[in-house]
Parts: C-alpha cells; sequence; structure tokens
C-alpha cells in the first residue's frame, strides 16, 4: 500500500469536478486501498479521490473513534435529505482551518461498493456531515466556500503564511 499526495487550496486541481466510476477493477481497489492508508496516516475521518489527484466519484470515511468503521462509496447520490446541523468543520486540503457550516442533518446515500454492488445507507450527525463534505469534494467544491468572501481572503492569507513559516 502507499500513502497518496493530498492537494493543498487553492490548487486548482481541487476544482475538477470528478467523472464516474465505470470499471470495477483491480486498480480501482488499489485505490480505495491508498485512499484508506491516506486518510488514516492523516488522522481525517473522510478522503475524497478528488484530493489525491484522482478524478473518479469515489471516497472513503471512517467517522468511528476506534477506526474499526471503514466505508467506501463508489458514485454516490443522496437520495433524501432531513433537517439541518451545524458543524465545525476541517478538510485535509485546507490544514489549519476550522469554520462552522451548516448541513443536512440525515441523509439516504445511494453508492456502489468496491465490486459494483448498489447498496443504500441511512446517515445521521457527524457521518452525514461528512460524506457531505465528500460529495462536495467530487464537484470541486470546499468548505471555506461556505465562508463569506471576507472570511475566506483571511482563509487563504493564513495559509500563505503557514506555509511561508513550513519552509523558513
Ligand atoms: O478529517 C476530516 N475531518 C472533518 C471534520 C469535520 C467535518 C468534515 C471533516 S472531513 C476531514 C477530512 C477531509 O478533508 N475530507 O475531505
Ligand atoms: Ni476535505
Amino acid at each position: 500500500m502507499s500513502q497518496l499526495n493530498i492537494l493543498e487550496f487553492p490548487d486548482p486541481r481541487l476544482r475538477t469536478v470528478a467523472e464516474p466510476v465505470v470499471s470495477f477493477d483491480e486498480p480501482l481497489e488499489i485505490l480505495v486501498n491508498n485512499m484508506r492508508e491516506t486518510m488514516y496516516q492523516a488522522n481525517g475521518i473522510g478522503l475524497a479521490a478528488t484530493q489525491v489527484n484522482v478524478h473518479s466519484r469515489l471516497l472513503v470515511m471512517d467517522v468511528s473513534s476506534e477506526q474499526d468503521d471503514f466505508m467506501v462509496f463508489i458514485n454516490p447520490e443522496i437520495i433524501a435529505r432531513e433537517g439541518q446541523q451545524v458543524h465545525e468543520e476541517g478538510c485535509l486540503s485546507v490544514p489549519g482551518i476550522y469554520a462552522n457550516v451548516k448541513r443536512a442533518e440525515q441523509l439516504t446515500v445511494r453508492a456502489q461498493d468496491v465490486t459494483g454492488e448498489t447498496f443504500e445507507k441511512d446517515l445521521t450527525g457527524l457521518a452525514a456531515v461528512c460524506l457531505q463534505h465528500e460529495m462536495d469534494h467530487l464537484q470541486g467544491k470546499l468548505f471555506v466556500d461556505y465562508l463569506s468572501p471576507l472570511k475566506r481572503a483571511m482563509v487563504k492569507k493564513k495559509l500563505e503564511k503557514q506555509r511561508r513559516q513550513e519552509v523558513s
């Protein structure tokens, strides 16, 4: 297994709209395994293919505290949503930045597994937040896009400053 490089804001590749997965083959299985490894190594609760510069509609997540509830969603579609919640979000592609985002509280998702079989799953709370965050990535959208232009400009400045301090 290998760890994959995670793209960081404002990398324009994060704005790519992903294409549906059509081949449920060994390269797909390898990609899922590498995304799982990358997510756990980075201590993330989710990872979308877009973030590792693969522009196919798949995401992995594990919102459990024990990191023992791995899930993969291929070609996910939200088929029902209900309620609202506000949760503080972070993103491996926007390191060190946290902000509140309003999203649906409950979802029903239809997706395929790594063999191509279709399943449906109900998600609530943090799992619902995470799935919506990851599905945004597949559309080229980031959580900072929900902030006001002023706040987003502050985020960009803060990241530039962080990066300057990393290299010096
Ligand atoms: O690790 C992550 N934590 C997180 C916390 C609140 C809301 C969303 C997330 S997803 C994020 C990993 C990530 O960037 N996935 O795209
Ligand atoms: Ni993210």
